[in-house]
């Protein structure tokens, strides 16, 4: 008898420790995410629980998205692929539809053990389809769950609430401070089935992806967090884009001109840059208070110490600047996308320069884990980073995005521009898709100073050899990738 209720005892104490071996892998994706945090140096903002991760884990202020759109980068992300390897550059295209057996990350976690969950935004998979069944080891929770009490409209790949989308004369408001209570946003109830899950997942081994769909426009928040910001204390950034930049470089923000009151064509007016930005901060606050809640449901489940956290946006915004809006374009304020990474046994409260791409993130985890790495991947763990911040592992993260006119099959466009951030410069190559010899466009900034680009210096004699050295560099990356 005795004998029977040890081994029952040390039965469990096995169990009990051999989970307490494997961490948990909490991934939070956060849609059009500027790395304008409190923890990236910008005080005014309001954003508490993203900067008590940061102090559990390592921030990196130089991490770059492959393709500064969602659906692109979000592929990269979750396949460890560069576009170019996917052969996707759109929104619509599934990416099983190019690459039916590709091992994304959840379904590698999932293949090794683990239980697979996602809820809101991880894969953008196309307007009104389905999410990738084969990367979770249940469905997607909106397809379970029935948001009774709210009013709920299905549109793109995640279930969002009327809430979100206020509107005059049958035109969506792009910014509006609500008197809703917060549950009626989409993002909390997207909290509410995330803390619910990690309690039902307690006892098991997870990998749970939440993914927030603000501050993705329109920028709509309760009235608490706009009453964190003075408006009359915001800025509005110059209207200027940087000199001798070719006409290429930026898009022409028409995601943000189908709003209510934007106008078609121009810049906009002081009144209304100051309300968007206005509108933006604070639904950054809330998304971050969102955070806090998942944050604080792994501590209260004793999960804190054993989980692997990863923030990341999607890609950059620009919020003003160059008198632009939006993402879509291959500068820096559009690639540049928050990414934090705090596991356990790595360095913690700590800021890296080092540059990364987000198709590192996958091998990452697959160390931090202990996980083998699937052949496939491009990306390199940047586990060396997260032990010492000052270890760099690559010399540059290449980013692209395609312009001009569509090529009239497989949704190609007649234009690719390849940009790469080394450690002071951007230089971008905007070349024909179909005859790369063919180079429309040269752009050479220098950020060693700031992320906002005053002058393209790739047409002045003195950075002639700086040039020609980079876009050999290019050439020689994009070879190897392929
Ligand atoms: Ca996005």
């Amino acid at each position: 008898m005795n004998r029977i209720i040890l081994i029952a005892f040390f039965s469990t104490l096995f169990v009990v420790t051999g989970k307490a071996q494997k961490p948990n892998v909490l991934f939070i994706a956060v849609d059009d995410l500027r790395p304008e945090l409190n923890c990236y140096g910008a005080e005014y903002m309001v954003t508490p629980n993203i900067d008590r991760l940061a102090k559990e884990g390592v921030l990196f202020h130089r991490a770059y998205c492959q393709q500064a759109v969602c659906a692109p980068s979000r592929n990269s992300m979750m396949t460890g692929l560069r576009p170019d390897a996917i052969g996707i550059y759109d929104l619509q295209t599934f990416f099983r539809t190019k690459i039916p057996d590709v091992v994304t990350l959840a379904e590698h976690f999932k293949n090794n053990g683990y239980r697979t969950e996602t809820t809101g935004k991880i894969f953008h998979t196309g307007h009104g389809n389905k999410d990738d069944r084969k990367s979770w080891s249940v469905p997607k929770w909106e397809q379970r769950e029935i948001l009774n009490n709210i009013q709920k409209i299905t549109r793109g790949d995640t279930a969002n609430l009327q809430s979100d989308f206020p509107s005059i004369d049958g035109q969506r408001l792009p910014y509006y401070c609500s008197d809703e209570p917060e549950e009626n946003m989409t993002d909390a109830a997207i909290a509410k089935i995330a803390t619910d899950r990690i309690m039902e997942l307690k006892d098991s081994t997870f990998f749970l992806a939440v993914g927030f769909i603000k501050p993705h426009l329109p920028f709509v928040s309760p009235r608490k967090y706009w009453d964190l910001y003075d408006e009359s204390k915001i800025s509005v950034p110059a209207r200027k884009s940087p000199d001798a930049m070719p006409d290429i470089s930026l898009a022409t923000f028409g995601e943000l001109r189908k709003y209510h009151d934007i106008p078609a064509t121009g810049y906009l007016d002081d009144e209304t840059s100051r309300k968007l930005i206005h509108g933006y901060y604070a639904a950054v606050s809330m998304i971050d208070s969102q955070i806090g809640k998942l944050l604080d449901a792994l501590e209260e489940n004793g999960l804190a110490e054993n989980t692997i956290i990863v923030l990341w946006g999607d890609h950059g915004w620009k919020l003003g600047e160059y008198g632009s809006w939006c993402k879509h374009s291959n500068m820096e304020l559009d690639t540049n996308a928050p990414l934090i990474i705090a596991a356990p046994g790595m360095a913690k409260n700590v800021q890296t320069r080092s540059l990364a791409e987000f198709i590192d993130v996958y091998p990452t985890l697959c160390d931090l884990a202990g996980l083998e790495k699937p052949r496939h991947l491009d990306g390199q763990s940047l586990v060396p980073v997260l032990k010492n911040p000052e270890v760099e592992i690559k010399d540059a993260a290449i980013s692209q995005y395609p312009r001009g006119k569509s090529l009239g099959y497989d949704r190609k466009m007649e234009i690719m521009g390849y940009s790469m951030r080394t450690e002071n410069y951007r230089f971008t190559r905007w070349q024909k898709y179909e005859n790369p010899e063919e180079v429309v466009a040269i752009e050479l900034y220098d950020h060693s100073g700031s992320k906002v680009a005053t002058m393209n210096l790739a047409g002045k004699s003195e950075y002639k050899q700086e040039v020609e050295r980079l876009n050999k560099m290019l050439t020689k990356k994009l070879s190897n990738a392929n």
